[in-house]
């Protein structure tokens, strides 16, 4: 990584009023979060048809919660790192300022993050298999499982987004409408592999936004990013920061 380009974003970024921030897996891993799709990606041990499938979960609700429920007590140990903190410090300098995740981890918000659309929902929240309700829940481990629903008795599900699922409409449209009007989107920590989420940036590129990708490693979106900056979230964004502070 150049430290060139890390001035020109962080003067890409001083200049402009709305920013979109895509965020993946990536930017929890400084924290110990696992991602999905790396070395020690959870998806080189376990298989997503088994756990993160609509039909895997009728098929064997226990099974499926007890990965979540080991999830819950991984993530529930961790603390958002410097990538998570610089973001939060970005969202009270900017105007406009929109946070896209595909994280369902909540490290986020609990950076401090208030602006959030979290496409792929959140694993502190459960679902109602029946009534649809959704209630947050922090307990870990959760005991019981399946948990039940405390209204009808139902099982309850994770309120996260599987393979075949539709992603809320309501978030998903603004995460699409404001990826037209910003005018730079930082692409952080993902892989752009997973759709609907990884085609935001060419929507935002199209409609003339520059694109800043953060990942150490090149991904599909690389070739269309103005500037590359290979490196760790959690390195990188905090010198983009210094940069934009001089
Ligand atoms: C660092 C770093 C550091 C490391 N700093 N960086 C069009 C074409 C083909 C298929 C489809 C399509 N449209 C829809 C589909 C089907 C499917 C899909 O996309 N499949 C592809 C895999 C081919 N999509 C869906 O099913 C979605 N639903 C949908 O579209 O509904 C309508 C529909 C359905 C079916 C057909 C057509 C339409 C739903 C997707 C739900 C994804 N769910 C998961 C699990 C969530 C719950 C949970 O966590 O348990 O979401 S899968 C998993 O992948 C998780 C993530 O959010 C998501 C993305 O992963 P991410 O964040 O990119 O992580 P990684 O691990 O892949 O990458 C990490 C990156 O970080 C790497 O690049 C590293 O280099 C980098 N990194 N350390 C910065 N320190």
């Amino acid at each position: 990584m150049k430290t060139e380009d890390v001035k020109q974003a962080a003067e890409i970024l001083r200049k402009s009023k709305r920013i979109a921030v895509l965020t993946g897996a990536g930017i929890s891993s400084e924290s110990g979060v696992p991602t999905f799709r790396g070395r020690d990606g959870l998806w080189r041990q376990f298989r997503a048809e088994d756990l993160a499938t609509p039909e895997a979960f009728s098929r064997d609700p226990k099974l499926v919660w007890e990965w979540y429920d080991w999830r819950r007590g991984l993530i529930g140990n961790v603390e958002p790192n410097p990538g998570h903190r610089i973001l939060a410090k970005w969202e009270t300098l900017f105007p406009e300022f929109v946070l896209i995740t595909q994280n369902i981890d909540g490290l986020h918000a609990k950076a401090g993050s208030k602006n959030i659309l979290e496409l792929h929902g959140n694993i502190w929240k459960l679902r109602c298999t029946k009534e649809e309700t959704i209630m947050e829940n922090h307990v870990s481990p959760l005991g019981d499982i399946p948990p039940r629903c405390p209204s009808c008795g139902e099982t309850l599900r994770p309120h996260v987004v599987w393979f075949g699922e539709s992603l809320d409409p309501d978030i998903l449209h603004r995460a699409f409408a404001f990826s037209s009007l910003c005018e730079v989107m930082l692409v952080i920590g993902t892989s752009a592999s997973v759709q609907p989420a990884a085609s935001l940036p060419s929507y935002a590129s199209d409609a003339g936004a520059k694109i800043i990708e953060v990942n150490p490693d090149p991904t599909p979106l690389t070739s269309l990013a103005n500037i590359s900056l290979q490196g760790k979230a959690g390195e990188i964004l905090p010198l983009i920061d210094q940069f934009m502070s001089l």
